[in-house]
């Protein structure tokens, strides 16, 4: 038995059964160790952001870690815009990546690099292993601080400790490390605000966004007078008809601080204050008012539920809540109004088919419309980019897919953000994903043309036209798809896609819709 032997033992037992991965030379003893384990699912990606991006979206619908493989400094820095998604998304992952064996660092041969450095602004925890016989320790270390939120933790696997014997032993699973307790204090400081007449607003974030926390939150806002609002964008949400249909925090730096403008109390439930997302000249940066209160009833790692439980004890709210009526529930059935494609034709069109269960991701960035509609569709999950780093949507999706293969996922994918990480597709035919991926094809970085106009200039001159845009040439999507082995199909009004779309949901596998915008 060999370090990488015991690595992937250790994995394995606290059920740690899928990595995701992008592998070279000074991993080969962990490859074989992997290839040893049937019961470990090893899967390819085909650039390094893929493999982050997939273990993230994995890891939010498995509820559980998976481990990624990547090699030495270089693939790590590949992964890691991707990785600091997955951070922003407090998202439970253990990267193992390969070094050259201890003693060969002092040549410093061609891939040799800072590789701590370039781990420790992505990661929560970082080690690198020093000493084989101990690699089940370091293993469980980093489960223990992947599943203890916030949850990124890299080790760094020198090659000799990978090929270094071991004495065979069996792996003790580590304890699930316990929350920190939820504070009484702070639960009556928030029954008190909530009883105090102020205008209160529950600010709920990550697995507070789950439908049995939201409905407490529900239960809560609606015996105290106070508004259920989540972040702008989440790891992942329970969403649809039947479920609390919470606010969201707009994006935009003026619409948020108008949303807000009546919040006194804010009692935030696994989220932070909200902020505007860039500084922009006179504008604040924190979107609430100076003078809001701000209570953390319970942060991402502790016992949400549990939190929001007390409070609703405190305040006397029943358990059961009478879910409000979506106010504008016409549009549940009202068809789309048909031509050429627009962000809210589209959202309509997908919320009217959206299959019971089904996961969404959603990069759409400037279409994004689908959230102004998300409480009428079935209920499904909404997994979002977190972190602002775009190109996340289609692996995203890819690990989401391989965490529920029974579930049917739908990628809401802007045509710039998809570009970034488009081998994707790739893997999502070779492991037969259930996806279909729809592309926002409006051949720009909108949201950039838009900020752009924002800083008052109204003509684009050639260097802005060429760095903002890019429809010439126009990118072909139904054939990088078929270049990757998924089948797509071309759509230009609402009608066509609302047919290709109705006939994607009937099969399974990979597909992808291109639905070019004028
Ligand atoms: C890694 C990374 N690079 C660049 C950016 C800056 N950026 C933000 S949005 C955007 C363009 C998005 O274009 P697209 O995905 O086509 O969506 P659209 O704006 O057209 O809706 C860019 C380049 C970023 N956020 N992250």
């Amino acid at each position: 038995m060999n370090g990488a032997d015991l690595l992937c033992d250790t994995l394995l037992a606290h059920d740690v059964d899928v990595c995701f991965a992008n592998p070279g030379t000074s991993e080969m003893h962990f490859v074989a160790a992997l290839d040893a384990k049937p019961r470990m699912r090893c899967v390819l990606g085909l650039f390094e952001g893929v493999v982050t991006a997939a273990a993230d979206g994995y890891a939010r619908m498995a509820d559980k870690p998976a481990a990624t493989l990547l090699h030495t400094g270089p693939g790590l820095a590949n992964s890691l815009a991707n990785m600091h998604n997955a951070r922003r998304a407090k998202t439970p992952m253990i990267n193992v990546v390969g070094d050259h064996a201890s003693y060969h660092l002092q040549h410093d041969a061609p891939l040799t690099s800072d590789i701590e450095s370039l781990a420790k602004p992505m990661s929560n925890w970082v080690r690198r292993i020093i000493n084989a016989e101990t690699i089940d320790e370091d293993a469980a270390a980093a489960w223990r601080a992947a599943v203890s939120l916030p949850g990124v933790t890299t080790l760094i696997l020198p090659g000799d400790m990978a090929w270094g014997t071991v004495t065979p032993r069996s792996i003790k699973r580590s304890e699930r490390p316990k929350p920190p307790g939820i504070d009484e204090k702070t639960v009556k400081a928030a029954a008190a605000a909530l009883r105090s007449g102020k205008r209160v607003a529950l600010l709920l974030g990550g697995r507070a966004l789950r439908v049995e926390p939201l409905s407490v939150a529900d239960a809560i806002a609606q015996t105290a007078n106070a508004r259920v609002m989540a972040p702008t964008s989440n790891a992942r949400a329970e969403r649809g008809r039947g479920r609390v249909a919470y606010e969201r925090v707009p994006y935009v730096v003026d619409v948020a601080v108008e949303a807000l403008k009546d919040v006194d109390v804010m009692i935030m439930v696994g989220a932070t204050v909200p902020v505007a997302f860039f500084a922009y000249p006179g504008k604040p940066g924190r979107v609430v008012r100076n003078d809001c209160e701000l209570i953390t009833l319970a942060a991402a790692g502790q016992d949400l539920t549990a939190a929001l439980e007390w409070l609703a004890d405190e305040v006397g709210a029943p358990r059961k809540v009478q879910l409000r009526p979506a106010p504008d529930a016409e549009a549940l059935t009202a068809a789309a109004p048909s031509g050429p494609l627009t962000a809210d034709a589209i959202a309509r069109v997908v919320m009217q088919r959206v299959p019971e269960n089904a996961i969404l991701c959603d990069e759409a960035v400037t279409s994004g419309a689908f959230h102004n509609y998300a409480h009428l569709a079935a209920p499904h999950d909404m997994l979002a980019l977190t972190g602002g780093s775009i190109g996340i949507g289609l692996p995203l999706a890819t690990g989401a897919a391989v965490a529920c293969p029974d579930r049917k996922v739908i990628g809401l994918q802007a045509d710039g953000s998809g570009m970034y990480t488009v081998q994707a597709l790739w893997t999502q035919a070779r492991e037969q994903l259930d996806v279909i991926s729809i592309i926002y094809s409006n051949r720009a970085y909108a949201i950039l043309q838009g900020e752009m106009r924002n800083v008052g200039v109204k003509e684009f001159g050639r260097n802005a036209e060429r760095m903002l845009g890019f429809d010439d040439p126009a990118l072909d999507w139904v054939s990088i798809a078929k270049g990757m082995g998924v089948e797509g199909v071309r759509v230009t009004t609402t009608d066509e896609l609302a047919t290709v779309f109705e006939a994607a949901l009937k099969r399974r596998g990979p597909f992808l819709i291109e639905a070019v915008m004028p």
